[in-house]
């Protein structure tokens, strides 16, 4: 199976209405859409979701901007999609991402940066599972995708 990894579309994206050039780009690059979900990610979720940001001094003001406004959340599927959408994302303040990349392209402030994505299958996997049930995660083929990846050999 390919590498699946949660990408969110955070709510300066969706109040920003950019999330069509956001999702735009991930089709573009011929990743695969597997689950979403449109919603209010509450306190307690983003608490889960950032856990591994217990005890830094930003995390009481991320979790208040996560879980200020809807969010859109979603799993796509690509080979190696983990390290090629972090390269996608860019850097994490927007001040400093690459022209060229999302936060890049969107952004020139810090907390509010458009995106996640996961940074690890590790991440991923655990991520994933805090939003999407297993049998929410749609399987079907991509009809293209012999044009995406072509061959190797
Ligand atoms: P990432 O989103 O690039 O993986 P992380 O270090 O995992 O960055 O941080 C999670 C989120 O917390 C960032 O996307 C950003 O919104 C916010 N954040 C990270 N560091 C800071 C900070 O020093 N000040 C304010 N917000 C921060
Ligand atoms: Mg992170």
């Amino acid at each position: 199976m390919a590498e699946r990894t949660l990408i969110i579309i955070k709510p300066d994206g969706i109040q920003r209405q950019v999330s069509g050039q956001i999702i735009s780009r991930l089709e573009r690059r011929g990743f695969k859409l597997i689950g979403a979900k449109f919603l209010h990610i509450n306190e307690e979720l983003a608490n889960e979701l950032y856990s591994v940001h217990r005890g830094k001094p930003f995390l009481s003001g991320l979790v208040r901007f996560i879980s200020s406004s809807p969010s859109l959340v979603m799993v796509w599927e690509a080979d190696g999609i983990i390290e090629i959408f972090r390269t996608m994302m860019g850097a994490t303040f927007g001040c400093n991402a690459e022209t060229g990349t999302i936060r890049g392209d969107f952004s020139c402030g810090k907390r509010f940066n458009l995106v996640h994505g996961s940074d690890s299958s590790e991440s991923a996997r655990r991520e994933i599972a805090i939003f999407f049930r297993p049998n929410e995660l749609v399987n079907y083929d991509l009809s293209n995708a012999h044009w995406i990846y072509g061959e190797n050999d």
